[in-house]
C-alpha cells in the first residue's frame, strides 16, 4: 500500500501556532517529531522561524532582549511535525529569579522530551560560541542530538568576513560528532533559507518517531 503521508512533502509556508508552554507539563503531548530553535536572547531565532516559514507574523520578535518567554510550539501541514521557538538564554536584564525559572524550565524540555530531534542553534554571526552556545552544543553531543548551526545577521557583515566567521564556528567544533552543518543566514535578506530548510526538512521527514 502507498503510504501518501510518507510522500507528502513538508510545506513550511504551512506553519500555524498551536500553543505555548511555560514548562514541560503543559507543552502539546510528546508525539510525533520537532525541532527546536535554541540560542542567546535577541540572537535572531523567532525571526529566524518566521523567515524559513515566509510568515512575519508567527513568532513573535522584538528589538528588545528577552521577548519569547515561553516555549512556543508551531504544527505544520504534516501532522505531528512541529517547530519550537525557545525562549533566549543569557539575558541578563530579568530578575534573577525569572531567569532560573526559564532556565530550569529550558533544560527539562532539552533534557525530557521525546520527540525533540534535533536543534538549530541560532547566532549571531558577529559574536558566535558565547559560553552557553558552546555549552548548548555540548549537550547536544551527549544528548546524541543534532545539531544545525545558523550563523545569522549575516547581512551586517560583508561576504569576505562572514565566510571567515564561518570558518572559525567550523574550526572550534570539528570535532563535535553531531554537527550536521553550520550556514550563514539572514532574515533580514534571505541568506541561506533553502539550505536550513533542507536541514530541517530532512530531519522532519527521516526522523522515526519515538515509541
Ligand atoms: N539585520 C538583521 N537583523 C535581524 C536578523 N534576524 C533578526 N534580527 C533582529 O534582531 C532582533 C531580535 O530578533 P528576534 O528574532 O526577536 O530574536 P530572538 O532570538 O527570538 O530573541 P528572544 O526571543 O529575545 O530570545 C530584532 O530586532 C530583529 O529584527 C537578521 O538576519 N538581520
Ligand atoms: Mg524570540
Amino acid at each position: 500500500m502507498i503510504n501518501t503521508e510518507k510522500q507528502r512533502r513538508l510545506a513550511f509556508g504551512s506553519a500555524h501556532f498551536i500553543k505555548s508552554g511555560s514548562r514541560l507539563a503543559n507543552c502539546p503531548p510528546d508525539e510525533g517529531v520537532e525541532i527546536a530553535f535554541a540560542g542567546r536572547s535577541n540572537a535572531g531565532k523567532s525571526s529566524a522561524i518566521n523567515t524559513l516559514t515566509q510568515n512575519q507574523k508567527l513568532a513573535r520578535t522584538s528589538k528588545t532582549p528577552g521577548r519569547t518567554q515561553l516555549i512556543n510550539f508551531f504544527g505544520l501541514n504534516i501532522p505531528n511535525k512541529r517547530l519550537v521557538d525557545l525562549p533566549g538564554y543569557g539575558f541578563a536584564k530579568v530578575a534573577l529569579s525569572v531567569k532560573h525559572d526559564w532556565q530550569k524550565h529550558l533544560d527539562e524540555y532539552l533534557r525530557q522530551r521525546k520527540s525533540l530531534a534535533g536543534l538549530v542553534l541560532i547566532m549571531d554571526i558577529r559574536h558566535p560560541l558565547t559560553e552557553f552556545d558552546q555549552a548548548m552544543c555540548k549537550w547536544c553531543q551527549q544528548a546524541d542530538l543534532p545539531l544545525l548551526i545558523l550563523l545569522t545577521k549575516a547581512d551586517k557583515l560583508k561576504h569576505g568576513p562572514a565566510k571567515n566567521a564561518a570558518l572559525q564556528v567550523k574550526k572550534a567544533l570539528k570535532d563535535h560528532p553531531n554537527l550536521k552543518a553550520i550556514e550563514i543566514f539572514s532574515s533580514l535578506k534571505k541568506i541561506g533559507v533553502d539550505r536550513a530548510r533542507a536541514h530541517i526538512e530532512q530531519w522532519l521527514m527521516q526522523t522515526p518517531e519515538p515509541d
